[in-house]
């Protein structure tokens, strides 16, 4: 790295992973590599976390607090919340005003915000985006283990010999874990996904479970009945540690465990179901990774609960190589867990018994601590809807895109009489509904600790000044607990004070909970400062890799618990007017609502505009074609978004991405299709299952216009249409189903300012019209737009925005819309680091690299962050190639 400042370390602030980061900054310019030394990631990034440099800029940034449009000093801004949030208080008692938080948090702002909704506004309504995550794995070990305890570490991946990703694509949502474990495959690890899509995971995996949806319980008991049957389970084990095996086992008779009959009912073929059940049985070091396709169901807990009770039937848990591994999503989503950001518990693993609620009102001095759990996330914005909750602040999530029936969410957020939201960017979605805007510090400026999948607590370190005035999330909450009068409670200079305190609440009168970082109470903030990765619980002694070691539970007798599991089907079953299940989730690098990677232009390569996936027999049924316009549609919303064919997806499902917004493409956008059913016992919605149909959108004319700036057409004109971030421009795609009067009226909108020189073509025939101007030399803006005919690939019209200036021949060729003299290759961008499309990668397999790494070396191509790599085997595995014969 290049002279300047000194690096420091950090972590990444996306996924649960939680990757070490090594940055160097010279004013906002960043230079980053993946920390060599962090225990989760050795050094190593996946493209998201390899492409933060080009997040941390000042665009967007919400930097001065905001009372509607107005700008407004801190003090002011304070005392408005201040005084809003009591006089509601006062007027309508505690249970009128919520928090709504998030696992981007850190763990001292979690802390902070914690203590003011529960401990001193004397309610329980604060509750997280980990409702939407992690909340059905959280009540399941709850269940199981007596408290929300992960047991194992990313070291089990490593010593696993079989690992099942249950509802989990970890190729894309936790890429270096996955690489990490590349290794262990080289040495013989087997994978088995479990997941209706295949995905990358699924495809390099050595077996895929297809299974329909929401089908997991009867996977899993069935998978139960078969480890019984075969004498698999470890019966010591049960009578030393487990109660509760006699009842699951008695339940399990309620439906018929025959392969054959689960296979039926999971819709697999019963030679893979068996090949699971036997390498289950047969493979002691097994990992069971379970994400977002369990989590996210109506049957969450349960499903939650099956995996658990194979792990425990098999002893296969705090042991190395063994155990259930639920993932976390966010980078401080198990943070928020420990300090008590679930609306379900008090804090630091402790519930609202009276025992628990004196000794937290007996730690934090306070009088008026939460008499019962707060209302959780859906509830709390129906709470909002129907005027129950009068005021809200929202911290560091955007729920008017990422909460289920978002329509819904928008109309609470607009009924609310007072809405705060602390972020760092001025415009998303939900800033909209802000009454106030608090400007937070950004990854990059804030300092705290955050806490990843394996219980590792690790520092988020401030590598750039602090931008305008924004301030750390924790500092904005305590001036409000103190402007709220509670000066005492509230009065921490820094983080290091918050971070301590938090210490002492998981260790204050702990005989019994083993979440406890007893051994850093007494951190000085130069130890805070130097904290190196640890995992709790932490003792004097140190951190803890690995949890039950010796088969002691967190319940009263010590024993784990196996519940009875019984398998149902999802919330709402299709029907012939909804006949295709709509399931939704993560692309590969793009982070949620697009705030933050939505920045850098690298990270739309792969993925540029929003899509549904559908099974050919489904698209070819309705008239859909791969790459056509197309509308779903459920009992809640509508979206129109490009279609992509794919034998990946089973018949009958369909997937779409949750990340489009409002800014980028309105009708992208996933979440008001999405129903609010949640799970009875977690709250958790089920995102992954809403009855959908599918039909063509037939669009009248289309259309696409770069330009310098970024454009948001009215909401007046009836149109689709997305924006997608490039190097030096934006490309806007265009649809509607209008007249000529509509494609004017965006026309001359588009053009309104252009600047002097325009270039003009018109092909009445086709329908077609396009248009160039010129700012000098430079390119200005294009808009291309036709009914009928073809339109020219976007990139090499987007390349000439980033010249000073055009050649004659650039400026020749720029209403054809091809470079002169030279193919473009159309095909989709696969390595968004070094730019390489599928066909490149294609054409030299067809030359005779045969494995990944010989593509690799051959067109540079996950050469860099590794994210692409199980992608460029699939393409490996669907390309003929030449077969190199041996020479004789
Ligand atoms: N690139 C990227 N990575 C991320 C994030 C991101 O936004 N982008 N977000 C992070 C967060 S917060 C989270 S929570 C994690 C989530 O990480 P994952 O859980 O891996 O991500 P998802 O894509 O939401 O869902 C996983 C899979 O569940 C499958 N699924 C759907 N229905 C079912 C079902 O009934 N049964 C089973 N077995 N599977 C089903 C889906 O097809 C999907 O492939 O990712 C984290 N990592
Ligand atoms: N359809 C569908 N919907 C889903 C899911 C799904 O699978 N399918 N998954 C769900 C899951 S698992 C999750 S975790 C959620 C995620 O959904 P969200 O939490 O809504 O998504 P983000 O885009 O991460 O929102 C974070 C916000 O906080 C801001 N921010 C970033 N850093 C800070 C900070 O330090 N301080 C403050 N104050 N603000 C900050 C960002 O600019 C952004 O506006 O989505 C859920 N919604
Ligand atoms: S896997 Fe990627 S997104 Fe997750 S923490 Fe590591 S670099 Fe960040
Ligand atoms: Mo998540």
């Amino acid at each position: 790295m290049a002279g300047g400042a000194e690096a420091r370390k950090s972590t990444c602030p996306y996924c649960g992973v939680g990757c070490g980061v090594s940055g160097r900054a010279e004013g906002r310019a960043l230079t980053l590599a993946g920390d060599e030394a962090h225990p989760a990631n050795h050094g190593r990034l996946c493209s998201k976390g390899a492409a933060l440099a080009d997040t941390v800029g000042m665009d967007g940034r919400l930097l001065f607090p905001m009372i509607r449009d107005r700008r407004a000093t801190w003090d002011e801004a304070t005392a408005l919340v201040a005084r809003r949030f009591s006089e509601t208080i006062a007027r309508h008692g505690p249970d009128s005003v919520a928090f709504y938080v998030s696992g981007q948090l850190l763990t001292e702002d979690y802390y902070a915000a914690n203590k003011l909704m529960k401990g001193f506004i004397g309610s329980g309504n604060i509750d997280t985006n980990s409702r939407l995550c992690m909340a059905s794995a959280v009540v399941a070990h709850k269940l199981a283990f007596g408290a929300d305890l992960v047991p194992g570490c990313y070291e089990d991946l490593d010593l696993a010999d079989l690992v099942v990703f249950a509802g989990h694509n970890a190729a894309w949502t936790h890429p270096v874990l996955f690489r990490r474990m590349e290794a262990a495959r080289a040495r013989g690890q087997r994978h088995v996904v479990i997941d209706p899509r295949r995905t990358d995971t699924a495809q390099v995996a050595d077996l895929h479970l297809p299974l329909a949806p929401q089908t997991d319980v009867r996977l899993w008991n069935g998978l139960l009945a078969d480890l019984i049957r075969r004498g698999a389970v470890d019966r010591s084990y049960i009578a030393a540690h487990v109660s509760g095996f006699a009842q699951v086992e008695a339940a399990l008779a309620a439906d018929d465990q025959s392969p054959s009959a689960v296979a039926a009912d999971c819709g697999l073929a019963l030679a893979d179901l068996e090949r699971f059940f036997q390498m289950f049985a047969q493979t002691p070091r097994t990992v069971s990774l379970f994400s977002m396709g369990s989590n996210q169901s109506a049957q969450g807990v349960t499903k939650g609960l099956a995996i658990l009770n194979a792990h425990l039937a098999t002893g296969r848990i705090g042991k190395p190589g063994a155990c259930p591994f639920s993932i976390t999503g966010q980078p401080n989503a198990m943070g928020g867990r420990e300090t008590g950001g679930m609306a379900t518990t008090l804090a630091a693993h402790m519930d609202f018994d009276e025992a628990s609620r004196a000794r937290v009102a007996r730690f934090w001095g306070a009088s008026r601590v939460a008499e019962r759990p707060g209302l959780k996330a859906v509830d709390m914005f129906d709470a909002v809807a129907s005027g129950k909750i009068k005021a809200l602040w929202v911290m560091a999530t955007n729920p008017a895109v990422s909460m289920p029936d978002a329509s819904a969410v928008r109309g609470a957020l607009a009924a609310c009489p007072f809405v705060v939201v602390s972020d760092c960017m001025a415009q998303t979605d939900t800033t909209a509904f802000a009454h106030v805007k608090l400007p937070a510090l950004a990854w990059g400026e804030k300092d705290g600790t955050v806490t990843n999948s394996e219980r590792r607590i690790s520092r988020q370190r401030a590598l750039f000044a602090p931008p305008g005035e924004a301030r750390a999330d924790w500092r904005i909450i305590a001036d409000v607990g103190r402007a709220m009068g509670h000066a005492d409670a509230f009065s921490w200079r820094s983080p290091v004070q918050v971070f301590r305190e938090w210490a002492r609440m998981s260790a204050y009168e702990n005989d019994d909970r083993l979440l406890n970082l007893s051994g850093l109470v007494g951190l000085t903030p130069d130890d805070y400062d130097a904290l190196q990765p640890v995992q709790w619980p932490v003792t004097g002694q140190g951190g803890t890799a690995r949890l039950f070691v010796d088969g002691r539970f967190q319940t009263p007798d010590g024993r784990a618990q196996m519940l009875p599991t019984p398998a149902a089907g999802p919330a709402q079953a299709t029907d012939p007017a909804f006949p295709l299940a709509l399931n939704t989730g993560r692309i590969r690098d793009q982070w949620h609502t697009l705030t933050r990677t939505g920045l850098a232009p690298s990270l739309w390569r792969h993925a540029p505009e929003p899509f549904v996936e559908i099974h050919p027999a489904d698209a070819e049924a309705v008239g859909i074609t791969d790459g056509a316009l197309t509308r779903v549609r459920t009992a809640q919303g509508e979206a129109v978004v490009l279609a992509c064919v794919t034998d990946r997806q089973r018949p009958g499902s369909i997937f779409m991405p949750m990340h489009w917004t409002q800014g980028f493409a309105p009708s992208g956008r996933a979440n008001p299709l999405v129903a609010a059913q949640v799970d009875p016992r977690s709250g958790q919605p089920e995102f992954k299952h809403t009855p959908a149909r599918v039909r063509p959108y037939r669009e009248t004319w289309r259309g696409f216009h770069i330009s310098r700036d970024a454009f948001a057409p009215p909401a007046h004109l009836d149109l689709v249409w997305r924006r997608i971030p490039q190097d030096g421009c934006h490309l806007h795609e265009f649809a509607g189903r209008g007249d000529d009067g509509e494609r004017e009226a965006l026309a001359k909108l588009l053009l309104h300012g252009a600047a002097g020189g325009a270039l003009r073509y018109e092909d009445p025939a086709a329908g077609s019209l396009r248009e160039a101007f010129m700012d000098g030399e430079r390119l200005d803006r294009v808009l291309f737009t036709t009914t009928s005919g073809a339109l020219p690939p976007r990139a090499w019209l987007a390349e000439l925005f980033t010249a000073d200036s055009l050649t004659a021949q650039d400026r020749a060729a720029l209403l054809i819309g091809r470079a002169p003299g030279r193919a473009t290759e159309t095909s989709p961008v696969v390595c968004a680091c070094r730019n390489v499309r599928a066909g490149v990668i294609a054409r030299a397999i067809e030359a005779g690299a045969h494995d990944v790494d010989a593509v690799s070396d051959a067109t540079g191509a996950g050469s860099s962050c590794g994210s692409c790599r199980p992608e460029i085997a699939r393409i490996l595995s669907a390309t003929p190639r030449t077969e190199i014969l041996d020479a004789a």
